[in-house]
Order: C-alpha cells, then sequence, then structure tokens
C-alpha cells in the first residue's frame, strides 16, 4: 500500500505538470496531483489550469472516473476544504474513495485550509511534507501575495564585469551570452509581468515577449508593463499584437505594485533600466536578483543601477547569494555566470 519510491516518482510528477508553461499564474497557485493505485502504478493525473477551472485534485479524479477508488493521492498543496471558484477537493477525494493522501505542502490560505482534518476524520490516512521545498518555490509568488499582499519582484540584469550594461555610445547588444538570454526567457516565462521604465522602451525597443529556444514566441504571454509619466510613441514593439500591454504612468513602485496585485498579478519581472531598478531598491521593493555577469570589461557606459542614494561603504545594499551557476562558452560567446540573490541578506 504505502510504496515511498513511487510516491517520490508522484510527487515529482506532479511538481512538473503543475508548473506546466503557459499556465497562467494569476491569484492561483500552481497545483499537480497524481493517483496511484496500491501497486504503485499511475492511475491518473491533473494539473491546475488558472483561475476557475478544476483543482488539480478535481481534475486527476475526473480522469482517473472510477479508478479513483482505493488510490493513493499524490498532491503538491493540501486539498481545499472550502467552496471557492470550485467545490472543496478534501470532500471530492473522500467521495472518490481514495485511500491514502500524500500532501507536499501544507495549504497557507486560512480561507482553504483544513482539508487534512476533513480527510482524517473521513478515516483517510495524510501524511504531509514530501518535497515541500520544491512546492514551497513554486508558489513562492502565491504564497508572498498572501502575506503581503503585493506581487513578488524579481529584478534581472545583464552587465559586464565592471557593473555596466551599456558602453559609452549606449551600445548594449549583446551584453549577455545567447544561453544567458534563452535563460532569461525561462526565467519570463515563469512570471505574470514584464515590467519596465518608459525610457526603456523608448531606448531599447524591447519586444518583452517570451521565446522559446528557437526564438519564437510561447503562446501564454505575461503582461507587458510599461511605468512612468511620459507618452510612448505608439509604434514601439511593445505595442505589437504578441500579448497586452499596459503603461501605468505612476514613478511609484509602490503603487504600480498595488495595481498588479488588484488585476490578479503574483510575480513581477523588473527588466527596467537603472533608473526604474533603483527607484525599487530604494523603496525596499525588490525581492529576488538575478544577475548575469559576463566576462567583458567597458570601463565607460550606463551603469546596471542608478543612484541608491548611497555616499558610504557602511550603507551598500547587501545581497546574500543564493545560487551561482555558470552557464558555459558555446560558439563564439564566453561563459557568462548567473548568480541568484536576495537582497538584505550577507553572504
Ligand atoms: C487552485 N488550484 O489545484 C488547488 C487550490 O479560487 P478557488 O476557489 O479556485 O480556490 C483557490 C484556493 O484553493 C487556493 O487559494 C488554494 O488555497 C486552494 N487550492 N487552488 O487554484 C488547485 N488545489
Ligand atoms: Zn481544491
Amino acid at each position: 500500500m504505502v510504496n515511498p519510491e513511487a510516491e517520490r516518482t508522484a510527487m515529482a510528477r506532479a511538481l512538473e505538470i503543475a508548473a506546466t508553461p503557459g499556465v497562467p499564474l494569476g491569484p492561483n497557485p500552481r497545483v499537480g496531483c497524481v493517483l496511484l493505485s496500491p501497486d504503485g502504478t499511475v492511475v491518473a493525473e491533473g494539473h491546475h489550469r488558472g483561475a476557475g477551472t478544476p483543482h488539480a485534485e478535481a481534475a486527476a479524479l475526473a480522469a482517473a472516473g472510477d479508478r479513483a477508488r482505493g488510490t493513493t493521492a499524490v498532491v503538491t498543496l493540501e486539498p481545499c476544504n472550502h467552496t471557492g471558484r470550485t467545490g472543496p477537493c478534501a470532500d471530492a477525494l473522500v467521495r472518490a474513495g481514495v485511500a491514502r493522501v500524500v500532501v507536499a505542502r501544507r495549504d497557507p490560505n486560512p480561507e482553504a485550509q483544513g482539508g487534512t482534518t476533513t480527510l482524517r476524520d473521513a478515516g483517510i490516512e495524510v501524511v504531509h511534507g514530501l518535497m515541500e521545498t520544491e512546492s514551497a518555490h513554486l508558489n513562492r509568488a502565491w504564497e508572498f501575495g498572501l502575506r503581503h499582499e503585493r506581487p513578488l519582484v524579481t529584478w534581472k540584469f545583464a552587465a559586464s564585469l565592471d557593473g555596466r550594461s551599456a558602453a559609452a555610445d549606449g551600445t548594449s547588444r549583446w551584453v549577455s551570452s545567447a544561453a544567458a538570454r534563452r535563460d532569461t526567457h525561462r526565467l519570463r516565462g515563469e512570471c505574470d509581468v514584464m515590467l519596465v521604465g518608459s525610457n526603456t522602451i523608448a531606448v531599447d525597443d524591447p519586444r518583452l515577449t517570451v521565446r522559446d529556444d528557437e526564438g519564437h514566441d510561447v503562446a501564454h504571454q505575461p503582461l507587458r508593463v510599461v511605468m512612468g509619466q511620459r507618452d510612448l510613441a505608439p509604434d514601439r514593439n511593445v505595442f505589437d499584437d504578441a500579448a497586452p500591454t499596459l503603461h501605468v504612468r505612476s514613478h511609484d513602485p509602490a503603487e504600480v505594485l498595488s495595481e498588479l496585485f488588484d488585476l490578479g498579478r503574483r510575480h513581477v519581472f523588473l527588466e527596467g533600466g537603472p533608473t526604474v531598478a533603483a527607484a525599487f531598491l530604494r523603496a525596499g521593493l525588490v525581492d529576488e536578483v538575478v544577475a548575469y555577469v559576463a566576462p567583458v570589461l567597458l570601463g565607460a557606459g550606463r551603469g546596471a543601477v542608478g543612484d541608491l542614494g548611497i555616499t558610504t561603504i557602511a550603507d551598500a545594499l547587501s545581497l546574500r547569494i543564493d545560487d551561482v551557476t555558470v552557464l558555459p562558452a558555446a560558439g563564439s560567446d564566453p561563459a557568462n555566470v548567473r548568480l541568484t540573490m536576495t537582497p538584505g541578506g550577507s553572504s
């Protein structure tokens, strides 16, 4: 009945389908569910596809039909206990005759939690914590939103070894390698907002879309958001029909984030120039930093970040390094280093 190896494999699969590219993040978590027969074979699976659609458990149960009886439900988030946009999954699992439930992470949403108690009261064995770290990471922006009522902000920049994003004449293509740019598209695809300042639109004219490795736009695109007071020329690439674009006429990061949160957005990928980056950093509104560092020296040119109001080393903004990955050299491109960091900590 209890098959730890099959359950771990199933949880890895549930996490994988939960993270299916193109699943709109929006105000709901990413959740996956795999139903296992007593001998450890997969009976059915399902994942959540966005607000208002069936929860992962309901999708898996629908796919299994009568074969759900006696199975172990392996699910990345504690089954919900509430009637929201859809009915309570805990009750659905009980009705379907599921024998055991394996959960990665407890539901932090006070409105929905309590499914474990409902399941146990019905005589179903429930265990928690299998691959919890991975599940928490997948839904970190959603959980952040529950706690802080604003979207999580990931600031990404690419720079030379001496911290410059463009040369003295303004040229910046390409500071980073093709591998770093592909990696950036993967990270963009995990977010639901691409945010830049109006100056970036005027100077660089980016498309701000998520492209696959062949350079084609992926099916589901984040919302493109431009912040700033000035008018935007209608011929800019950001106004093509690849994705919707929103112009927020504000310089205030908190105001912009509040508007995006109210629109149901939970994860902002900030790729703005030095001014917008500095505004967010000064406001303490950067939660994750991803830096691609190229082994080139420019000696002059635009810095990756503008004035932070820091005049003495004791006031330096410190970051904790969470990960260092070398993106290998390829063709004529040198290796780049990706640093993933959290502001406020010390490494
Ligand atoms: C999901 N998908 O697969 C699971 C969720 O807005 P509702 O009514 O759909 O309910 C959302 C809450 O349900 C969500 O905040 C979370 O606590 C719980 N579980 N949500 O969107 C799912 N299993
Ligand atoms: Zn549910």
